[in-house]
């Protein structure tokens, strides 16, 4: 017999490592393993949400007539790995080959290459560009842009696309009616709930058990664990907020996690939900006038653009992209993003909503704790580990191009032309967060202003070599050349009093 291996974020009915195999007379194996819930500290939610979903996986295969070897977190052998499962399964059912399809991250593919067993590998056919056709993509070109390979895909795929081959409505991108600030009194849709049952109950339990050393609240789970319950936070989506999805796409708001944002990458990178599908209801949505195009075209260009382009690159540079450091930064990351104790009002909500739900959305990754750690200059493996650890969808495939390579610049701008970075102006403009802040934000050298502006010139200054020469910057720069020299000098000590504050581990 073949035995087929199913990761916890490979949880498709038609993963191409089951197409192969035939329920009749071949077996899959799924295994709750201490390695893979402990090589980084996954939020207790993230723990909870893959082991649950794998268990209903479970028995859905069951269902479908798959014998399946389900291997829980405190079954009698567990090995605590996925190899050692592996090993230990092969043996004990004389299998012959053991099927299964490529892995979201390098580190585990690379452990199973190593291994001595007979493995079978299948393409992660769930993905609308294979890493294959992705390198042929970046073969043929000196840079690589995200908006470049996007309208490939569009062209590709069809999506948005007129019968002439032209761009729905005449343009790629509709940025320039997108990024609003949120009207005072709007607030996003009421969020959709899903109870727990028996078996999310009994790994709820599990978890507080075994992983309580991990940091993250674990009260009030209420996330899809099945396809069915996946689609219904979809749909909820569809009704309710992809029509705002555009408009407000990088507004914040006081205690509003979600506003007009899916919430569906958790699900989406398990394998709960299917790209393709998702892509085609949006484009059907705009043709029938439900949505907006601006709407349609931002959500589509976020799935088939900047994910499968985050994906390509990841397994383009793997392993050595995970080293980068371009800026040389060496700033330990501050233990107040493990526990959201800062004055700083904006990482306050953005890393306390983090530890409550595993969930913030990418404005706050990128603008908030993103743009404090670029500016701050932390570490980028340290940075990179938080953000693997504290999302519910976080994956290395996904998470480290967009950390190491977005946020923190560390690939010297492979992936993005030029860092995010950004003063506490950008914030007050897209949310209410300063208004509630004990900092001010109109202020920069005094000892009440806001960190992120006189840090944000500090970054400029000490990073003026590199990056000075990059014409994306050449406007920066040029206001950075119009202070007089004692308000830059007053700037960099405002900076380099705050950086002192972080290296004596005091919380800002
Ligand atoms: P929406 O805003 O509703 O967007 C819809 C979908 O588009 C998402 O579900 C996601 O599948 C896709 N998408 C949007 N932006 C991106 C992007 N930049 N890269 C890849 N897919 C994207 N996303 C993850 O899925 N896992 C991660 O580990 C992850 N880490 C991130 C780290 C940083 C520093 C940053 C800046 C972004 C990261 N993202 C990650 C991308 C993005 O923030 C999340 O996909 C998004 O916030 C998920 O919430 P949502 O489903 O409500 O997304
Ligand atoms: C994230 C995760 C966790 C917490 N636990 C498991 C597990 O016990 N068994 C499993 O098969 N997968 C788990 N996963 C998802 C894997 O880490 C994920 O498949 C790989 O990192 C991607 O290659
Ligand atoms: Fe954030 Fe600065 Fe605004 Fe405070 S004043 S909320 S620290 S941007």
């Amino acid at each position: 017999m073949r035995l087929g291996l199913v990761l916890g974020d490979q949880l498709s009915f038609d993963l191409a490592s089951l197409a192969a195999l035939d329920p009749a007379r071949d077996a899959v194996l799924m295994a709750e393993v201490e390695g893979e819930a402990r090589y980084v500290p996954h939020h207790p939610l993230k723990i909870v949400l893959i082991f649950s979903a794998m268990r209903h996986f479970a028995q859905a295969l069951r269902e479908r007539g798959w014998q399946v070897h389900y291997v829980e977190l405190d079954a009698d052998g567990n090995s605590g790995s996925i190899v050692g499962e592996l090993h230990r399964w092969q043996h004990a059912l004389g299998a012959t080959h053991i099927h299964l399809t490529e892995c979201g991250e390098w580190r585990l593919e690379q452990a199973l290459h190593d291994a001595a067993l007979p493995l079978v590998w299948h393409r992660d056919t769930r993905f609308l560009c294979s890493r294959e056709a992705f390198a042929r993509w970046a073969h043929e070109r000196r840079q690589l842009r995200m908006e470049h390979f996007y309208r490939g895909m569009r062209k590709r795929t069809g999506l948005l696309m007129e019968p002439d081959g032209s761009p729905a409505g005449g343009a790629w991108n509709f940025d320039g009616e997108n990024r609003k600030p949120l009207p005072r009194q709007l607030r996003g849709p009421f969020a959709a709930h899903f109870a727990q049952d028996g078996i999310t109950a009994a790994v709820v339990a599990l978890v507080r058990r075994r992983f309580s050393d991990h940091y993250g609240d674990i009260d009030g789970f209420d996330y899809p664990v099945t396809h069915a319950e996946a689609h219904q936070l979809w749909q909820h989506f569809l009704d309710f907020g992809l029509a705002a999805f555009g408009d407000y796409q990088d507004a914040m708001a006081e205690g509003e996690p979600y506003l007009f944002h899916a919430r569906i990458s958790a699900a989406l990178n398990i394998g709960l939900l299917d790209v393709r599908c998702l892509c085609e209801e949006v484009d059907q949505a705009w043709r029938e006038g439900r949505v907006p195009l601006n709407a349609a075209e931002g959500f589509i260009r976020q799935l088939i653009g900047w994910r499968e382009y985050v994906h390509g690159i990841y397994w383009l540079r793997m392993p050595e992209y995970a080293g980068l450091n371009h800026l040389g930064n060496d700033r330990a990351l501050p233990e107040f993003y493990w526990t959201g104790r800062t004055r700083m009002r904006c990482m306050e909500q953005a890393i306390g909503q983090t530890l409550r739900l595993g969930y913030a959305h990418h404005i706050q990754r990128l603008m908030v704790t993103g743009n404090f750690a670029l500016l701050a200059g932390i570490v980028p493996t340290a940075i990179c580990e938080w953000y693997l650890a504290v999302y519910m969808d976080a994956f290395d495939w996904v998470e480290l191009p967009n950390t190491l390579g977005m946020v923190m610049h560390a690939d010297g701008g492979y992936l993005g032309s030029k860092p995010y970075c950004a003063s506490g102006r950008y914030i007050q403009r897209m949310s209410d967060h300063c208004k509630a802040c004990s900092y001010k934000v109109d202020h920069v050298i005094e000892d009440d202003a806001c960190p992120f502006n006189a840090l944000y010139w500090h970054f400029l200054i000490r990073h003026r070599p590199l990056l000075s020469t990059n014409p994306r910057l050449t406007l920066v720069y040029r206001s950075l050349d119009g202070m007089t020299a004692s308000r830059r000098d007053a700037v960099w000590q405002r900076g380099q009093a705050l950086l002192a504050q972080l290296d004596a581990r005091q919380p800002l």
